[in-house]
């Protein structure tokens, strides 16, 4: 770029938050749309299983999962995130027909009191297509469009999509997973998941990267991850992690899954701190109110505004 007559260089960037983060606008069906990177995201997580890792999660009742679902709106949840299977690592099949009798009921039980953004965690195209035919808005694929037709249907809506990075399946994904340099692969295949979705007709503005904390991961993978989390960031695409409660706090605090609620903060708060924009946990208040308090707390960096020259 040829530096202008002043002898500065104009700044072509995005607008960034005084955090660092890009301020950006996530494409959702029918006009709606989410800010992102103003304010740390929290998505609350509500699981229609019987069986997710978090007892204290599962509300298999679709009017308990809405009840939930908007209790968590209020304490400040700015997504919420529907999922009727339980990806844990060896966690049982679940039949499409099962996971489609647990989720549309209390999809349907939300969108009658609330319009707020839905995304719903699935792997199905089948489940996808249904869940937004009810009104979500994103689709959570924690197998970065595995499932032929996928991508087709999230475009077809204009909805937005999560691609996760996993290594393996739930399964046996916790079987010794081994990487040369993970921080690196991750980002390599949430690029080429990108390139894909984006080929299939999937807008730029409605793609969502995470690198799966957990899914094929030891705790040395996940904390590469966490502390290499610009390797994600960089690629240009918002950024979801997901480590509430999970077994990095566990192994990081020696806590069992109920007594993890601090631990996943702190590591909300941190994730954050290295340029994630949404964090999706089961304490929805709480992380809420770290997270705001965090982000008000960090050291403000004076930021350029878009265009504005710079040395
Ligand atoms: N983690 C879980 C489920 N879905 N989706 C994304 N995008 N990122 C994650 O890290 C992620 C996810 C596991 O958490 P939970 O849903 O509480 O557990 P379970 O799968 O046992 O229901």
């Amino acid at each position: 770029m040829n530096p202008t007559a002043s002898g500065r260089i104009p700044v072509a960037e995005p607008p960034r938050a005084a955090s660092g983060h890009i301020a950006r606008t996530l494409g959702l069906p029918g006009g709606k749309s989410l800010e992102l990177g103003l304010r740390p995201c929290v998505m609350g997580i509500v699981n229609l299983t019987p069986d997710s890792f978090w007892e204290g999660s599962r509300k298999p009742d679709p009017r308990i999962a809405a009840d939930t679902a908007l209790a968590m709106l209020a304490e400040g949840a700015d997504i919420l995130d529907f999922g009727a299977e339980s990806t844990r690592p060896g966690s049982a099949f679940v039949e499409e027909a099962e996971e489609l009798s647990r989720l549309i009921p209390a999809l349907r039980a939300f969108r009658k009191v609330s319009n707020a953004p839905v995304s719903v965690d699935t792997r199905r195209a089948m489940v996808a297509k249904a869940a937004l035919d009810e009104g979500a808005d994103i689709v959570n694929d924690i197998s970065a469009l595995a499932d032929p037709g996928m991508a087709e249907a999230v475009a077809a809506m204009r909805a937005a999509i999560v691609l996760m990075h996993m290594k393996g399946n739930p399964a046996t994904m916790q079987q010794n997973p081994e990487y040369a340099d993970c921080a690196v692969e991750v980002a390599e295949f949430l690029a080429a998941a990108a390139v894909r979705a984006l080929g299939a007709g999937i807008g730029r503005d409605r793609i969502i990267l995470d690198p799966g904390i957990g899914f094929g991961k030891k705790l040395e993978h996940n904390l590469d991850l966490l502390r290499r989390l610009y390797l994600e960031t960089s690629l240009g695409y918002p950024v979801l992690v997901g480590l509430s409660r999970k077994r990095v706090i566990g192994e990081l605090t020696g806590r069992a899954v109920p007594e993890r609620m601090a631990g996943s903060i702190g590591a909300a708060c941190a994730a954050w701190a290295g340029g994630a924009d949404i964090l999706r946990v089961h304490d929805v208040a709480a992380t809420r109110d770290a997270l705001d308090l965090f982000a008000a707390c960090v050291p403000q960096m004076p930021v350029p505004k878009t265009g504005e020259a710079v040395r």
